[in-house]
């Protein structure tokens, strides 16, 4: 899903920070905002200094200084609070008055209780690896995290307890029950790590700090209140990831608006809910083009040179007459149309190649990664192959991976 971008993940980027400093601890900096709140910055970006007076009379500057980039100054705004003097803040408010009917004195009030999250943006913003050019076993290692007895066993479980409900879901959407428990496998190991964080917090932290991406952030702020209105519910009530990722499924908010469904009948859309979880991304999948009885991705075997000069990704497309004239050999029964991707995954020992078919890249849009979708892939074959129920359509002996060395 557009849900989050690649390296927002949830799942993903906690077990990428799991060894070093987790976002729980780092969170406990925020008790240091009050020093931030004061200080002033010499470093503003544009080179101005940019302070507001807050409301305790000190002058303080955002921390990052970078929400006065624009360079106008909201001194009209009611907003107080860690978000005071931020004009992003301000013209969300009065665009969601004038849009949405919203009051504006019940959104300042929010939006005084909103705090800023420092180890957000530090966590966002800090330096990437570099990749590496030489093959260096990414695939194993990123696979090793998701592809374990204990997620294949807990998967296994979450199946057997909500069979009917995915089994509802596969007839009104299409989509395999393994494919769904896979993506609440991945991203919140069946619900057992949803977020601890204040979706609030973290969606107004990256939309009014974080400049690359706030146009974005700002539209889910935007939708998350939206949300809390018509839903019901208080907006400090909601925990989620860092990116404010929600529930088994982690959607945005926006996503929740889209293709959210309640699917237990209660009359609410509930992310936490596991029938609504499961109605939900099986709906996603079903929106964003998945084929019902076809196959998601089967393992190409490759013979001579002519693979390493293509390009690869989940965005390529090649017909089999062109992956045959490259040496790579493809099954008569695509689908697809008889288009593949070409994925190369860099696993110890080598290159693998694999064909992306287009299920495989309907999973890439719930986060756009190869190496997600197939981490997906191989955890709902792994699944299914240990509930030994599995619906896969794989015809082609030893092409599948259903029995994946752990
Ligand atoms: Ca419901």
């Amino acid at each position: 899903m557009r849900i989050v971008p690649f390296f927002l993940c949830p799942f993903v980027a906690l077990a990428l920070i799991a060894c070093s400093s987790s976002p729980e601890k780092v969170a406990g900096a925020s008790s240091q905002r009050a020093v931030t709140r004061v200080r002033v910055q010499a470093d503003v970006p544009d080179g101005r200094q940019a302070g507001v007076i807050s409301k305790s009379g000190t002058y303080a500057t955002p921390a990052s200084g970078r929400a006065y980039r624009d360079g106008s100054f909201a001194s009209a705004s009611g907003i107080r609070g860690d978000y005071a003097g931020y004009p992003g803040a301000a013209r969300l408010v009065d665009k969601l008055v004038r849009e949405e009917g919203f009051d504006r004195a019940y959104l300042e009030q929010v939006l005084a209780r909103v705090e800023r999250q420092q180890w957000i943006i530090d966590f966002v913003t800090r330096p990437s690896s570099k990749k590496s050019t030489r093959p260096t076993g990414a695939w194993t290692r990123y696979r090793a995290k998701f592809l374990t007895q204990d997620n294949i066993s807990k998967g296994a479980s979450f199946w057997r307890r909500y069979d009917k409900v995915l089994r509802r879901a596969q007839a009104k959407f299409g989509v395999p029950p393994e494919y769904v428990v896979a993506i609440i496998g991945v991203e919140t190991r069946y619900g057992g790590y949803m977020g601890k964080h204040r979706v609030i917090d973290a969606l107004a932290t990256l939309a009014f700090d974080f400049p690359r991406r706030s146009a974005y952030f700002t539209d889910e702020l935007e939708a998350f209140l939206i949300m809390s209105r018509d839903e019901g519910f208080d907006p400090f009530g909601p925990k989620g990831s860092y990116a404010g990722a929600m529930g088994l499924g982690q959607f945005m908010p926006s996503s929740f608006h889209k293709w959210a469904v309640d699917f237990n009948g209660d009359g609410k859309r509930d992310l936490w809910n596991p029938e609504d979880a499961i109605g939900s991304v099986a709906n996603y999948f079903a929106s964003h083009g998945w084929r019902a009885g076809e196959a998601v991705a089967v393992r190409a075997s490759v013979s001579g040179a002519g693979a390493k000069a293509m390009k690869t990704g989940f965005d390529t497309s090649y017909s089999i007459n062109a992956l045959s004239r490259n040496g790579i050999a493809a099954p008569a029964n695509l689908g697809s149309g008889g288009q593949a991707s070409l994925i190369k995954l860099d696993a110890r020992g080598g290159y693998q190649y694999w064909l992306g078919l287009k299920n495989f890249y309907v999973i890439t849009r719930y986060n756009h990664s190869s190496y997600y979708a197939m981490a997906v892939h191989q955890l709902a074959q792994a699944v299914g192959a240990r509930r030994g129920s599995s619906t896969s359509i794989l015809t082609e002996r030893g092409t599948s991976d259903r029995h994946p060395v752990l």
